[in-house]
């Protein structure tokens, strides 16, 4: 074995990370030296690729961590001030998971999740699940818009194998993290896809769920082709961080190329004359639940 051994951080626990390289998973400490530059925000997180140097003793050490290329993040106070928390680092994209009934959709729940991952800079992919459960109308009355908006969705129903091999496709090679309302059968699409993986996510989301620190990631889940699937069991529970009332028109993707044409440069889409959004919202080129998102978040409504 050679000296130093390139890896990716799969499991944070305790102050031990366990590291999958080409040699298999192994089980490391960060070096001291490295935590003293970590004042502004996490140093290391699930998801990282890091250099290992073994040889040391009896536990190998983290010796390096790589320039993140994603990171789903936020900023959580700390006694020096904001500190960035990583949830996950190197993210390829993020999936929604949502019902089409049974439970009922909170489409803006989705719409705010949409918008996260608009700001972390993060590809979203919905999918919607239950697709046995109502009339396919039904459904794309639900989701259908969702693509014209530029956001890839796929509808599944875990319980009659519909849209799996697409799902399993589009997890293919990359680290997913998953988020959506529970009881929308995320469990059971992911053993629909894997075999036992829906088991192991929701073992460690129930965990961590009891736990204060509900936000980090802290495992990723393999998949056989290659890539990962992770958990966010705290992204229900997380604000619209660093996104001001008057910028969220911007994260509409149906409301961007109107916003110019309204009347007032203030414009907040609500009341105003001459609003070229509202005037979209009353001849049906913007759907009624997405407008009805965009009122709701912008009062500081979550979901
Ligand atoms: N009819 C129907 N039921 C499903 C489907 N997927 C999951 N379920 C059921 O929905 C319930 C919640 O599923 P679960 O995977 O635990 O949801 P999770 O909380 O999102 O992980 C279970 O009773 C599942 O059997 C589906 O596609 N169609
Ligand atoms: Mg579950
Ligand atoms: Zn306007």
């Amino acid at each position: 074995m050679a000296d130093t051994l390139r890896g990716r951080i799969i499991r944070s626990q305790s102050g031990f990370f366990t590291v999958a390289t080409a040699e298999g998973e192994i089980t490391a400490h960060l070096r001291g030296r490295l935590k003293q530059g970590a004042k502004t925000g996490d140093l290391i997180a699930v998801g990282d690729w890091v250099e290992l140097a073994l040889n040391t003793g009896d536990t190998p050490m983290i010796d390096r961590v790589e320039e993140r290329q994603s990171k789903f993040s936020r900023m959580a106070p700390s006694a020096r001030g904001v500190y960035e928390q990583i949830i996950v680092a190197n993210p390829d994209q993020a999936v929604f998971v949502f019902a089409c009934a049974d439970p009922t959709p909170k489409t803006r729940m989705l719409d705010r999740f949409l918008i996260i991952a608009e700001e972390q800079g993060l590809p979203p992919l919905v999918v919607a699940n239950k697709t046995d459960l109502v009339a396919f109308g039904e459904a794309e009355k639900l989701f259908g818009h969702y693509p014209e908006l530029g956001y890839k969705l796929i509808y599944t129903s875990a319980k009659a194998g519909r849209g799996v091999d697409e799902l399993r496709r589009a997890l293919a090679g990359k680290l997913s993290v998953f988020a959506g309302p529970s009881g929308v059968g995320k469990s059971t699409l992911l053993n629909a896809v894997q075999p036992g993986l829906g088991l192991a996510v929701s073992a460690v989301s129930e965990a961590t769920g009891k736990g204060k620190h509900t936000t980090t990631v802290r495992e990723l889940f393999a998949l056989e082709g290659g890539g990962y699937v992770a958990d966010t069991p705290g992204l229900k529970a997380l604000a619209l961080w660093d996104i001001e009332p008057e910028e969220l028109d911007a994260y509409f993707p149906e409301m961007v190329p109107l916003v110019p044409q309204c009347q007032w440069s203030n414009c907040t889409h609500i009341e105003e004359t001459g609003c070229a959004v509202l005037a979209a919202v009353e001849d049906g080129r913007i759907h009624p639940a997405r407008y009805d998102s965009y009122v709701k978040l912008r009062a500081g409504e979550g979901d």
